[in-house]
């Protein structure tokens, strides 16, 4: 059974509400500053600055719901898994990988997504490294570290840090192994992620890319579609699945 894999990123999210990062307008980075709000050492020059920020993106994301693009990628997985079930990482016909991390995919039913740049709900101390779970919406400051004192932060990944391991090792199996990669709603600017599917463009994979607007990535692929995730994802994965029948 041939493998298909998903990469998303903030536009697929924009239907739901939740601001993209590199929008000219309601983006986040044109209005804030990332090297002050997603760098560890912006958060250790003004750590109750950063966790203020992320307080309140993780209030929006509490407000929001998936939508018909989120719901289409569950869809897809539900149709694939069925016809082919596998506990095996290897022989896995669907991967979802995620550069989001506001846990939407997971409210709309995906079972494991690859989140590759963490999960916004989590947090770990910035010391230790011990993980902290979640922390109440209204809690201003950053806690301390039960274990040594240290300040908490959320478990995402900010710029210059590295990608978990486990992370790159799943998201590599499943690019260097479909036979459809599938990318929504990325600039296609950020690396790793960015590379993904370069790599599975270099594996022989068909690499289809849905967004509004045209990318770097966009020149490479092997189909472009021109639209909206809730637009478009619905159409494209009745067509998938029937492909994949
Ligand atoms: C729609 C839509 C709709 C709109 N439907 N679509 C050169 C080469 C390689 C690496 C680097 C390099 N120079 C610098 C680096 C390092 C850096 C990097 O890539 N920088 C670039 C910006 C140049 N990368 C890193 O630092 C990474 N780590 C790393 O490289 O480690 C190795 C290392 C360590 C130490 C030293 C040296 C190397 C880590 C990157 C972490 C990124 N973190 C963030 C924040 C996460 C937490 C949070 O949410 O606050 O991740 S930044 C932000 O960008 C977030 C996103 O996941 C990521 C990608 O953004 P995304 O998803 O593509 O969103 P947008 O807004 O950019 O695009 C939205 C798209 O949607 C647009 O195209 C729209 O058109 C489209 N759209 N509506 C469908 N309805
Ligand atoms: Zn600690």
């Amino acid at each position: 059974m041939p493998a298909l894999c998903v990469l998303t990123g903030a536009g697929i999210s924009a239907e739901s509400g939740i601001p993209t990062f590199r929008g000219a307008q309601s983006g986040l980075w044109a209005k804030y500053d990332p090297t002050q709000l997603a760098t560890p050492e912006g958060f250790r020059a003004n750590p109750t600055l950063v966790w203020r920020w992320y307080q309140w993106r993780r209030s929006v994301v509490a407000e929001a719901d998936p939508n018909a693009g989120h719901i289409a990628i569950a869809d897809l997985e539900i149709a694939l898994c069925e016809r082919a079930p596998t506990s095996d990482d290897a022989h896995r016909p669907f991967t979802l990988i995620t550069q989001n991390v506001d846990g939407l995919h997971r409210k709309a039913g995906s079972s494991d997504p690859v989140e590759f740049h963490g999960n916004l709900w989590e947090n770990h101390c910035d010391a230790c490294e011990r993980a902290a779970g979640r922390v109440a919406l209204d809690i201003e400051e950053p806690p301390a570290c039960p274990a040594c004192g240290g300040l908490i932060r959320p478990s995402v990944v900010w710029f210059g840090e590295t990608i978990s391991e486990r992370a790159i090792q799943r998201a590599l199996q499943a690019v260097q192994s479909c036979s459809i990669c599938l990318v929504v709603g990325t600039s296609s600017l950020v690396y790793p992620a960015a590379a993904l599917p370069q790599v599975a463009l270099e594996a022989g994979a068909e690499v289809i890319e849905v967004n509004p607007e045209a990318t770097p990535l966009t020149p490479l692929v092997s189909r472009s579609i021109r639209g909206t995730a809730g637009e478009v994802l619905p159409g494209l994965v009745a067509e998938l699945i029937a492909t994949f029948a």
